[in-house]
């Protein structure tokens, strides 16, 4: 039996079948990755956008960084990938998706029960006061309408604790699940690179590469996310 047979039959016999997904699951939507050849942090040093020291002590790279990412984002949309999750949700065959991805594609591709955990880069906020900010306050390098704040997206900075709720979910989701499938993420930062080892029975591993993390996974599935999961849902 294939392993692709081997986990539509796990897919097929499992009660709870969750899946974590991380930028690789939006690549082929045109949205670059963080490690990988062409992804993010090959030219952007993380630590110079993507904290809270970064925010405050160099606002306008930081403001630069997440403007470019808002704007590709715009002319990105979910791929046949997401659309198949969401399917499967309406199926019964998928029961929680749990993302790293702040793209919100599970959700625009009309999945339900998604939890963010590294945030939204579609949703803003005053980092002094926490007031709710628009896109467009955010994108015209406005200040806090009350305190003179400076604005951000709604993305889990390095450093900063993940949204509680979400987190929360995600670990019971996967802790329960029968079947839990990873795709197109390195599981290089933490919290969520403890997931995998919390999971029990069926783990499938989707990325261009084989897993470095592999002794975590029962069948680690080759290739592109869309392709996968186009060939599992035949
Ligand atoms: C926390 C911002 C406490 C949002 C991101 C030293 C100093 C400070 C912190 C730390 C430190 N050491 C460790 C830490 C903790 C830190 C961390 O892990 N750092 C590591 C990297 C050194 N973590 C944190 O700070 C987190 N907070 O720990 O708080 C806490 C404790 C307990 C409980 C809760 C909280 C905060 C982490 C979130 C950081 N925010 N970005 C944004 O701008 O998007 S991280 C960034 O990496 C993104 O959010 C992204 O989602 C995330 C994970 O990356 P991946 O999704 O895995 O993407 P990657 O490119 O790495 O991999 C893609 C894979 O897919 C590749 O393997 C590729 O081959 C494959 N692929 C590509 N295309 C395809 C494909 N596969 C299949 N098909 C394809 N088509
Ligand atoms: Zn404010």
């Amino acid at each position: 039996m294939s392993k692709i047979e081997t986990v539509v039959n796990w897919l097929q016999s499992s009660k709870k079948t969750v899946v974590l997904t991380g930028a690789g699951m939006s690549t082929e939507s045109g949205v670059p990755d963080f490690r990988s050849a062409s992804g993010w942090w090959t030219k952007t040093d993380p630590q110079q956008v993507a904290t809270v020291d970064a925010l405050e002590s160099n606002y306008p790279l930081f403001h630069e960084f997440y403007s470019m990412r808002i704007q590709l984002l715009d002319k990105c949309s979910p791929h046949k990938g997401h659309y198949i999750l969401a399917d499967w949700e309406k199926r019964g065959i998928l029961h929680h998706i749990a993302t790293q991805n702040v793209d919100g594609f599970h959700s625009k591709a009309g999945s339900r029960k998604v939890d963010e955990l590294h945030g939204s880069i579609y949703t803003f906020r005053c980092h002094s006061c926490g007031r709710d900010a628009s896109k467009e306050a955010f994108l015209a390098k406005e200040r806090c309408a009350h305190c003179q704040g400076y604005l951000r997206p709604n993305v889990v900075l390095f450093g900063e604790m993940l949204p509680e709720n979400a987190w929360r979910s995600a670990l019971s989701n996967i802790q329960s699940a029968d079947v839990v499938i990873v795709i197109g993420t390195s599981l290089e930062v933490y919290p969520v690179n403890q997931l995998p080892m919390m999971t029990k029975g069926k783990k499938v591993y989707i990325n261009k590469e084989a897993a470095s993390h592999a002794s975590y996974f029962d069948c680690i599935l080759e290739g592109k996310a869309k392709e996968v999961l186009m060939e599992l849902d035949d």
